[in-house]
């Protein structure tokens, strides 16, 4: 609720200040939807010898259960799911571990340098926070709760390093091609304490939405395109991450697709409003970690897997002198997962953004 008030206080105080001096409206630089939407990466290209330095947050809420696109209430996961690694010593039947919400915050420091008018290099640091609350049922059956308990890493996330290389460039329409790797600089064995359903609290390898990276070299490829008219902008873009090695632990993260398009509108020369839909489409995990185990939806390679379509409502802001601030509020209009998996309740995404030559 903090995020939305601060969203909205800014809004206003954006939507009601003086009309400055008649906007260009091409796609030029000094517009405010010059760039796309805050939680777009790679969505700009620089002219040559430019550099830019960014800074984002990205703060994503998850909480309650999906099975699909349907609700499931911890009771019923922990007496009808089944545990993968039932038959094992310890194991039981069905799962007794429910994950019950999930909070990411991601700090990303970026850079970005244009060598000459075609290409412009793009790498990003990531900082990721995770939490993630659980109850445990006590035993192998029933529905009695033993107890709760969270786990928390945090850490470098991976870094993305990528080529954006231009193939049209006109003043009203930009596209461009985004060519990179991202360097596993995440950790991949990440511990913590747990409680188990025989009220023990081991602490153990944490289940693969709390590791902080893939653990791999992965190749990202995607196309950018934008397009300015009058007081509207608008753009779609495509960007895949893929996962083609196993990483040390013995396993790949599923490959990632999102597919995004939005309208931008401009309310003042210096701030635009935008709307925005993307499509999420996340593999499931392939292989398995020997040292990730236990009656917990998070531990299963096979209910990993997400589609999501989110609406973005976002606003960007270009103050004198160059520095951009933008904000982007997120919330899906639909998810299908491979579940029982938390289910996504909202993102925000704020950045500032300065570029020189
Ligand atoms: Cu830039």
């Amino acid at each position: 609720m903090q995020h939305l008030r601060l969203l909205a206080t800014l809004a206003f105080a954006t939507a009601t200040a003086p009309v400055m001096a008649d906007h260009d409206p091409s796609g030029d630089p000094a517009r405010p939807d010059s760039h796309a939407p805050i939680g777009v990466m790679g969505d700009h290209v620089h002219d040559k010898g430019e550099w830019m330095v960014s800074y984002r947050f990205m703060s994503m809420s998850m909480a309650g259960n999906l099975l699909g696109s349907d609700a499931i209430d911890p009771d019923t996961i922990a007496t009808t799911i089944p545990n993968r690694f039932f038959g094992m010593p310890g194991q039981p039947p069905t799962l007794r571990i429910v994950p019950t919400r999930m909070d990411m915050d991601m700090h990303m420091a970026g850079l970005m340098w244009a060598p000459s008018d075609r290409v412009t290099l793009m790498a990003m640091l990531n900082y990721v926070e995770k939490s993630m609350d659980h109850v445990t049922y006590q035993g192998g059956m029933g529905t009695t709760v033993l107890g709760t308990f969270s786990t928390e890493t945090s850490g470098l996330g991976d870094t993305p390093l990528s080529a954006l290389v231009s193939l049209v460039d006109q003043p009203d329409a930009k596209l461009h091609a985004i060519l990179g790797v991202s360097a596993p600089t995440g950790e991949n064995d990440e511990t913590g304490t747990v409680l188990t359903p025989m009220n023990m609290r081991p602490t153990i390898r944490l289940p693969y939405p709390m590791q902080l990276g893939s653990g791999t070299w992965d190749p990202i490829a995607g196309l950018s395109w934008s397009a300015w008219g009058g007081d509207f902008g608008w753009g779609a873009q495509w960007r895949s991450t893929f996962r083609v090695e196993d990483n040390d632990e013995g396993y790949r993260l599923g490959d990632e697709h999102r597919l995004t398009t939005w309208g931008s509108y401009v309310l003042t020369p210096r701030t635009s409003l935008s709307l925005r839909l993307e499509y999420l489409d996340r593999g499931d995990v392939e292989g398995q970690d020997p040292g990730i185990m236990g009656p917990v939806q998070t531990a299963d390679p096979d209910r990993l897997g997400a589609e999501r379509l989110d609406l973005g409502l976002g606003l960007n802001h270009r103050f004198d002198g160059g520095v951009r601030l933008a904000l982007e509020w997120l919330t899906p209009l639909h998810q299908d997962l491979d579940g029982p998996q938390l289910e996504t309740d909202w993102q925000l995404v704020a950045g500032l953004q300065y570029s020189w030559d």
